[in-house]
């Protein structure tokens, strides 16, 4: 039988998903960590750190290293000649910006050389801008100002003008470097530059992950004119096309037919962004579902049945890739999501076991011991509290109570997260749970708590790279979403974890609200 592939190109790490459409299994799987893998690149945590003024950034041949990698990790895994189908979704917002030599040269890889080594010099700016990136504060404002305000962009593209979204940071950089912008000839997001690698041609961009750009209006789901002169000039020409989400883009490129087994005409499906992806590997790409996902970025989204927004302006409408006559898919991200759940862990000596334990060891509530977690500035709400904020005994509030610290941290984000989603009007009895800390069960039983729904997870647990591969069979082999969905998503991991009554988190939220 035929199989199919899907890719993920997440912040910290590249993996692969192989699955068997028919019989409903996974095949082989496969998982590249940038930091431990490619150290070179000096990004531990998938990023260079200490960026000046709010700046993160990238390197994308690091992205391209690693899916060398990873495939070479994949093809002693199981026969890629029997993959009959490509997709794949990128970490979303971040750019890569090509010269005029992209096109001759992406079409034309060499085997006997590098991805990196080829593409490197096709660069026109030599790292790429990602989603933790704050530094565009200005072009933000000088966009709603062009536009007639943030209620407007709002309107159009489904988010205000926010700093990491591409459009602000595409001003920021034709700002900055106009040659480099005037030498660039293609702007991609992560997920359609790996697409156009992997097809050997440039590739256009998932409608789902288009909009987080500030560029795409949401309602022809086309480029928007006005967001496009607002945001720099000439940029119309720099960008491939937006495309519905179930367009095939390609076939996989000879260089990776002869370095892998790939056969040979196989369908790419256009990429897509990680969290419209795992929409779809979640089974939740009809309305009815909530996930949350607790990976680098914590986020919390659903397919919804129309257009809603969200008045704080932090929310996002993205497209809904399980959906292509339409459909969107709404969105909160938290920066302060694996990240700060480390920085808590490590500074408190412990591993996650430890930390695991000092949440069942604490009662929900946290005898009134409460922590805004945001160790780097937030984007839900946008505020830089300069680091965490304490509010209890004074022995918690110096730290010298590690369990309370722990358990004011996890309590901390989701009753923030449960804050931050209320615009979406859902009030779910079950949160579907995914990404990289899903699997603790003391983190989910908070998560469960707060929210006072039943917490699922699925047995496949890459659901980024599951709605890759689901999209990829939907697209291109003989089958379709619903079923892939009755075939991958009918046994749930372990049992649901049940909330517990009578804890009052609205007082919690209170106290969060007061430090602010
Ligand atoms: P991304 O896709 O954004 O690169 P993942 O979804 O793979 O991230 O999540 C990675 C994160 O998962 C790590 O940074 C780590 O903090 C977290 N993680 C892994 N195992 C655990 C655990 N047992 N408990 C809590 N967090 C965990
Ligand atoms: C979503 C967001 C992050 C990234 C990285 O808006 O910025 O979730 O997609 O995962």
């Amino acid at each position: 039988m035929s199989y199919a592939l899907g890719l993920d190109a997440s912040t910290q790490s590249c993996s692969a998903l192989v699955i068997d459409p028919t019989a409903g299994t996974v095949v082989a799987e496969a998982s590249v960590n940038f930091g431990e893998r490619l150290p070179a690149y000096g990004a531990p945590s998938g990023f260079i750190p200490d960026g000046r003024g709010g700046e993160v950034h990238a390197d994308p041949r690091m992205w391209l290293d690693a899916l060398e990698l990873l495939l070479a990790e994949l093809a002693e895994k199981c026969d890629l000649g029997r993959v009959a189908a490509v997709s794949g979704a990128g970490q979303q917002h971040g750019s890569v910006y090509l010269n005029q030599d992209w096109h001759d040269a992406v079409a034309a890889l060499d085997p006997s050389r590098s991805l990196a080594d080829q593409l490197g010099p096709c660069l026109s700016r030599a790292t790429s801008p990602i989603w933790m990136d704050g530094s565009t504060r200005e072009e933000c404002r000088e966009i709603a100002d062009a536009l007639g305000g943030d209620a407007e962009v709002c309107a159009r593209s489904g988010s205000v003008a926010i700093e990491r979204f591409t459009g602000p940071q595409i001003r920021r950089f034709a700002k900055l470097d106009p040659d480099g912008y005037a030498a660039t000839a293609r702007i991609h997001l992560v997920s359609s530059f790996l697409a156009s690698v992997l097809c050997g041609a440039d590739a256009g961009i998932d409608r789902g992950d288009g909009a987080g750009m500030n560029l795409l209006n949401i309602h022809d789901w086309d480029w928007d004119p006005d967001l496009l002169e607002a945001t720099a000039p000439g940029l119309r020409d720099k960008l491939p096309a937006a495309l519905a989400c179930d367009t095939v883009v390609g076939c996989v490129a000879p260089w990776f037919r002869q370095k892998f087994g790939f056969g040979a005409e196989v369908p790419v499906t256009v990429f897509t962004g990680d969290n419209p992806s795992s929409l779809v590997g979640m089974g939740a790409s009809r309305p009815g579902r909530v996930v949350v996902s607790l990976g680098t970025s914590d986020t919390f989204f659903a397919a919804m049945p129309g257009v809603v927004s969200d008045p704080d302006g932090c929310g996002h409408v993205f497209g809904n890739p399980g959906n292509p006559s339409g459909g969107a898919m709404s969105l909160q991200c938290f920066i302060n999501g694996s990240l700060a759940r480390e920085a808590v862990r490590d500074r408190l000596g412990m591993d996650w076991e430890a930390f695991s334990r000092a949440l069942e060891e604490t009662p929900p509530g946290n005898d009134g011991n409460v922590m805004v977690p945001f160790f780097r500035a937030e984007i839900s709400p946008r505020v830089d509290t300069g680091g965490p904020l304490m509010h209890g005994d004074e022995d918690f509030e110096d730290w010298r109570q590690p369990a309370r610290a722990v358990r004011a941290c996890i309590e901390g984000q989701f009753v923030n997260m449960r804050a931050r989603s209320r615009w979406m009007k859902l009030a779910p009895e079950v949160i579907y749970l995914t990404g990289g800390a899903s699997t603790n069960d003391a983190i989910a039983q908070v998560a469960a708590d707060v929210f006072g729904a039943r917490v699922q997870r699925l047995e496949i647990s890459s659901s980024v790279a599951l709605g890759a591969a689901m999209r990829a069979a939907a697209g291109s082999l003989d089958t379709t979403i619903a079923e892939l969905e009755a075939a991958f998503h009918s046994q749930a991991a372990g049992k649901a974890i049940t909330p517990r009554e009578g804890i009052d988190y609205d007082a919690i939220e209170a106290a969060m609200d007061a430090l602010l």
